[in-house]
């Protein structure tokens, strides 16, 4: 039997993701998909939730609000999507892009933000440039062969078929350089360099924090839509939690989606997430005969 049924990259792919820093998937979304999760967002704008909060908190920091814009097509950045839909729940593990993402991390993960983002129509923003991550994942660059410490999955739900429509827009190949940080260096949509990608509705990005990217500006009467979903290595702190994830999403989760959301299957001590539990590769891979092979750990408290 074979132990490891999950896909992985194509050679193609493989040679994109060191080279390029970035994959697209086509059609990793159905078009049913595709409008379900356009009206969740929609649905979502209308609801309480976590928005940036530029000008009252620090760069970056997001506050609760009653709402986002009313106005559907404008700009809306919502955190934290798992309480709002058990569809987003299960999009954590997603197979036709999960399991690339394991390829390319490792099975030592976990989940660590969602995210909807519109980018609204004629609204009059530039778009930008960055790394993710902030400030401490600049400093840290990888090679051709590295895992990354943290990636995306980036989703979209609206076509984009023409530059300076809300684009993706990528430097191929920045994640192995230094970003610059000088203003006068510092990189646009449409600097030398910069690529805004074309996509359709349903495909999905694949790329490390480390690679330069952000979105073009939206000169369309409409909003481009997107879901956002990282990953990173367990040893890496995740940032739509607090301490803990909250029991009534653990508790509407498969034994690997309670794993990516830091369930370990025991109580926390100091080393937990530094080495990762024993049954951490056959949980993500979904491996029964490992975990079946896997003596119970000895974890009582040793007298001292
Ligand atoms: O909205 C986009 O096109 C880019 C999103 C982005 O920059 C990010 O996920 O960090």
């Amino acid at each position: 039997m074979k132990n490891n049924t999950m896909a992985t990259l194509t050679d193609l792919q493989r040679e994109q993701w060191a080279v390029d820093g970035f994959i697209q998937l086509e059609g990793a979304l159905s078009p049913e998909e595709v409008e379900f999760f356009s009206a969740q967002i929609d649905r979502i704008r209308m609801l309480p939730g976590y928005e940036p909060a530029r000008g009252t908190m620090p760069l970056g920091h997001y506050d609760w609000v009653d709402h986002a814009n009313p106005d559907m097509g404008s700009f809306m950045d919502r955190r934290d999507l798992l309480p709002y839909h058990q569809a987003f729940i299960d999009l954590l593990d997603r197979p036709n892009v999960f399991d690339l993402i394991v390829d390319i991390m490792g099975p030592y993960l976990q989940f660590s933000m969602s995210q909807a983002i519109v980018r609204g129509g004629k609204d009059g923003f530039p778009g930008y440039t960055h790394t993710d991550g902030g400030q401490g994942q600049r400093l840290v660059r990888v090679t051709e062969t590295s895992a990354p410490i943290a990636m995306k999955a980036m989703y979209l739900l609206t076509d984009v078929n023409d530059v300076d429509t809300g684009n993706f827009t990528v430097y191929p190949g920045s994640h192995m350089r230094s970003f610059p940080t000088t203003e006068e260096r510092a990189p646009n949509p449409h600097a030398p360099g910069a690529v805004q990608l074309m996509g359709k509705a349903g495909d999905c990005y694949l790329f490390p924090h480390a690679l330069w990217h952000g979105p073009a500006p939206n000169h369309t009467d409409n909003g481009r839509k997107t879901l956002l979903y990282n990953y990173s290595q367990m040893f890496v702190r995740w940032y739509d939690y607090g301490a803990v994830v909250p029991e009534e999403i653990l508790e509407k989760c498969t034994p690997r989606q309670r794993r990516l959301l830091g369930d370990l299957g025991y109580e926390f001590r100091p080393g937990s997430y530094f080495y990762v539990p024993e049954d951490q590769e056959a949980i993500i891979m979904q491996n029964q005969a490992l975990q079946n092979s896997l003596q119970p750990p000895h974890l009582e408290p040793q007298n001292t």
